[in-house]
């Protein structure tokens, strides 16, 4: 459940719990292929209330999404107030490149911690893999040395909480086999063209928080959900906007959620979603939306379907979809 708490202005915003005892707000600013990430993330802490922010080194962005949230901070924003996300990349993906790459993150992003350090993906990657991969590119992954390592950056201070994302049931058990800090968020892609009820349900099992990504069905090749009759017809309804809708359709089920926008006024509506609820039947609507099918399904990254080792989607996913 989320919970409401208010900012200094007297602004309602909702936060969840994760296992550590942390707080998460429940709307991030996403940055993977952002444009304006200077101005998106100073804009957003500063002008539209946000604290989460989400980026990942893979994006490119750090150093940009860090001078942000540093003209934030000199804006007057409290450090302590934010929720800064990133990610471990998978050429980073061994026991021994753990450290210096948070290491490297802190530094792009000026932070002395980060609040939350997710596994990007499952899969580790040799460094100058190609997309899609050459047989070879796609390496074993020490799933157990790296978690260990993760582990350690907590004990350290440098990260507060550790997580995943893109993993499967299967991945997911086998990480809780052995962790002795539990992954506080997995991080997967969920909207209502993807609803992926049976991860959703295994992380609440397990007490684990999930952050919905691409909640608005992502950008370029994504699925375009603004425009979902369904979507448009509860938005109406409601008075809201289709994002609007989008976003607090994910606060509903219990998720976190990043929704990207290089653009000042989309990011300010995404985040207005606090004062109202979508009604019971128009959320059950929502979750009807036929044709479930993931917009990340890594094929480009991780697929090679001659050489392997992951010859479908449905192997990256372990065949659970
Ligand atoms: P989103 O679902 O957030 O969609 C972004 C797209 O929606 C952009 O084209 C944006 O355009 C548009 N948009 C934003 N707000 C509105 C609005 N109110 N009305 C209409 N259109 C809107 O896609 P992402 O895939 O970027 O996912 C969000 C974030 O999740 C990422 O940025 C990243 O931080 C994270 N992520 C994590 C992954 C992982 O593997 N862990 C994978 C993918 C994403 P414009 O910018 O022009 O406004
Ligand atoms: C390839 C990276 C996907 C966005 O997190």
């Amino acid at each position: 459940m989320a919970q409401a708490t208010l900012t200094p202005h007297g602004e309602k915003v909702e936060t969840f719990r994760l296992l550590s005892g942390h707080l998460i707000p429940a709307v991030g600013l996403g940055t993977w292929k952002s444009e304006t990430p200077r101005e998106s993330v100073c804009n957003a802490l500063v002008q539209a209330g946000y604290r989460h922010v989400d980026t990942a080194a893979q994006y490119g962005v750090q150093k940009e999404v860090g001078a942000g949230i540093k003209e934030a901070i000199h804006a007057g924003i409290d450090r302590k107030t934010l929720f800064v996300t990133s990610k471990l990349w998978c050429t980073e993906l061994s026991p021994e490149r753990v450290r210096p790459a948070l290491l490297n993150t802190l530094g792009e992003l000026q932070l002395d911690y980060l609040d939350l350090y997710l596994i990007h993906w499952p899969f580790r990657l040799r460094d100058g893999a190609t997309r899609p991969p050459k047989a070879g590119d796609v390496l074993d992954f020490d799933m157990e040395g790296v978690w260990k390592e993760m582990e350690k950056l907590v004990k350290e201070n440098l990260v507060r909480d550790i997580g995943v994302c893109n993993f499967t049931m299967k991945k997911l058990n086998k990480l809780l086999s052995f962790a002795e800090i539990k992954p506080s968020v997995c991080q997967m892609e969920m909207h209502p063209g993807w609803r992926n009820d049976k991860m959703l349900e295994a992380c609440k099992k397990n007490g684990i928080h999930v952050t919905a990504y691409s909640p608005l069905g992502s950008q370029d090749q994504g699925r375009d959900l603004i425009h979902d009759p369904m979507v448009e017809r509860v938005a109406m309804k409601l008075n809201k906007s289709p994002g609007q809708v989008l976003v607090r359709w994910a606060i509903q089920r219990g998720t976190s959620t990043i929704p990207k926008s290089n653009h000042h006024e989309r990011i300010r509506e995404n985040i207005h979603v606090f004062e109202w609820e979508i009604p019971e039947r128009d959320f059950q609507a929502l979750c009807t939306i036929s044709d479930q099918k993931r917009v990340l399904d890594g094929e480009e990254l991780f697929v090679n379907k001659t050489d392997g080792p992951f010859r479908s989607t449905a192997d990256v996913w372990d065949h659970e979809d």
